[in-house]
């Protein structure tokens, strides 16, 4: 995509930051301008009229072990480990911003820039970002804006919860909106906690009852728990534990799966897994924290077990496209949040192109398996054309059939975006704030778009689904899927039934029975032991 195809209106701003910029605390000292370094698209000098969106993805998945010996400054770490899959969610991002500057209902008067960092899977980074975002620097010095760019309106981000729950305190101290797609975490309900955290994605806690709910409903009374070292992992699977102990289930073994690599940890779990009876094995973790087991599981041809699923992996390609997924795997049960066709976007991943930013052109080499960079060519590697053609890939990135998080990317972006253009269509006299007065749209104060978020009611485009937001959460709905062997030997989800936390208790879930296939192809519910 071209960047700068956003503007149908004349004036924006891009300002894209990534990564990989160098933390020198002594070079920003009492510096308030934006240094250009690493800003892709370079910043256009501004006109008014223009908000910043802040974005954070986690693009890449772990941070680069570094050299932690203290002979030399210290630099702020490399990330690597792309993933296509969140890379799409950041291009969604774009999408949706390129959308809304394209129509004259929602905001005609304002132009939307962005800011977007990567926060590769890792607290630390997400810190930087949200530091970075905040001062407008590249280097992460507090002081907040200090800069005299255009006004920055809310971050949407900032990936998993763990991530969320450290950006939501810095934010919140400035009363700053932080609108999340992924980080379901209960204790991210907490208002006292993190005032300004908004999300479109359902609190785990819904899914956790909904879980139990599942396992209570087939009869299974003694289960085996697995989760990932994390907020989500921890806090999901312990409000699982509390719900279906109550009703008298037994837990047969609790693991924990390691954030930093530790083959001997997965080996240890695998064959806890196979000394157990226990039949239903609940895993609640990111398809990033669950790959290794599944590496193993396969090594081991763990078969004859039932996998729920919570929302993270249940869809992920980088799991259920494993070749030999099936006889381990298949048969699996999990819970996904709302999925939508969204026209367009799928025009949008394709028309990326690698000299649109450092991080487009890092895609192009890893999925054409070539480089642009000159120093690597010499080294060897396939130079790049450019001409390579993404059509021809069947690519997580370009899969356009589960939008479920990227759905929810979307919404986070117009909810922006309404909360800014009531904002902006404020009448003087009547407005929300002291005395009838309103914002201005060229420098309101945070705490003022948070009045817009708070109160905001508004309909998605194409899905017409609306969207309101009680004290920053959203309902707890859920489809659930089941694992079935497609035609071509993969891995279908097939939807069986929903979880609905709105509605009456008794029909809260609804699962049709007569639909779902196990593990190796057996139509029998399974026993727990
Ligand atoms: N909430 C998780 C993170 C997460 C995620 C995902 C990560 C969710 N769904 C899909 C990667 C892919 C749901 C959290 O930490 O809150």
């Amino acid at each position: 995509m071209d960047l700068t195809g956003l503007s149908s209106k004349g004036r924006f701003l891009v300002v894209l930051c990534l990564v990989s910029y160098l933390y020198n605390p002594t070079a920003a000292e009492g510096s308030c301008k934006l240094k250009a370094k690493f800003n892709l698209k370079g910043y256009k000098e501004v006109e008014k009229k223009t908000v910043v969106i802040g974005g954070m993805f986690p693009v890449h998945q772990r941070l680069i072990d570094t050299d932690s010996n203290t002979t030399i400054a210290p630099e702020s770490s490399d990330c690597e480990g792309f993933n296509f899959r969140t890379f799409r969610w950041a291009q969604t991002m774009l999408f949706a911003l390129n959308e809304i500057n394209n129509r004259t209902d929602i905001l005609p008067y304002t132009d939307l820039g962005y800011v977007i960092y990567d926060s590769c899977f890792t607290i630390s980074k997400a810190v930087e970002g949200t530091l970075t975002f905040l001062t407008g620097q590249d280097e992460a010095v507090p002081n907040y804006r200090c800069g005299d760019g255009p006004p920055l309106s809310a971050l949407v981000g900032a990936g998993g919860s763990d991530l969320s729950i450290a950006t939501a305190r810095i934010l919140g101290l400035y009363y700053f909106p932080q609108m999340s797609y992924a980080s379901s975490c209960s204790v991210l309900e907490s208002r006292f906690q993190y005032p300004t955290f908004l999300r479109t994605i359902p609190s785990d806690e819904h899914q956790s009852v909904a879980m139990a709910k599942l396992v209570l409903q087939f009869g299974w009374t003694w289960v085996g728990c697995i989760a990932a070292e994390d907020d989500y992992g921890k806090y999901g699977i312990k409000r699982f534990k509390e719900v279906v102990e109550e009703a008298g289930v037994c837990i047969s073994f609790s693991e924990t799966l390691p954030k930093v690599s530790n083959p001997e940890a997965i080996e240890r779990i695998v064959q806890t897994v196979l000394d157990s009876t226990a039949k239903i094995i609940v895993v609640f973790s990111s398809d990033v924290d669950m790959s290794p087991l599944v590496g193993e599981l396969l090594r081991n041809n763990v078969t004859n077990r039932t996998w729920i699923a919570s929302e993270a992996w249940v869809t992920s390609a980088a799991i259920s496209r494993h070749p030999d997924i099936l006889p381990v795997l298949g048969g699996t049960i999990g819970f996904a949040v709302k999925r939508a066709d969204i026209p367009g976007l799928k025009e949008h991943l394709l028309s990326v192109t690698p000299y649109n930013d450092t991080l487009t052109e890092e895609f192009w080499g890893i999925v054409f398996n070539c480089t642009l960079n000159y120093r690597q060519v010499l080294r060897g590697t396939r130079r790049c054309t450019g001409e390579e053609m993404l059509e021809k890939l069947n690519n997580t990135f370009t899969d356009v059939s589960q939008l479920r998080i990227t759905y929810n990317v979307y919404k986070a972006v117009y909810a922006v975006a309404h909360a800014l253009h009531n904002l902006e269509h404020c009448k003087p006299g009547s407005g929300p704030f002291e005395n009838g007065t309103c914002a201005d749209i060229t420098k309101f104060e945070p705490w003022q778009l948070m009045y817009y978020l708070k109160n905001l009611r508004y309909t998605v485009p194409h899905t017409k689904e609306e969207i309101y937001f009680h004290d920053g959460d959203v309902d707890g709905f859920y489809e659930i899927l089941n694992w079935q062997s497609d035609s071509e030997g993969g891995i279908a989800y097939t939807p069986i039934g929903y979880y609905n936390s709105t509605a009456a208790p008794e029909e809260r879930l609804i699962i049709n029975n007569g639909s779902i296939i196990w593990n190796n192809d057996i139509l029998e519910t399974p026993r727990s032991v």
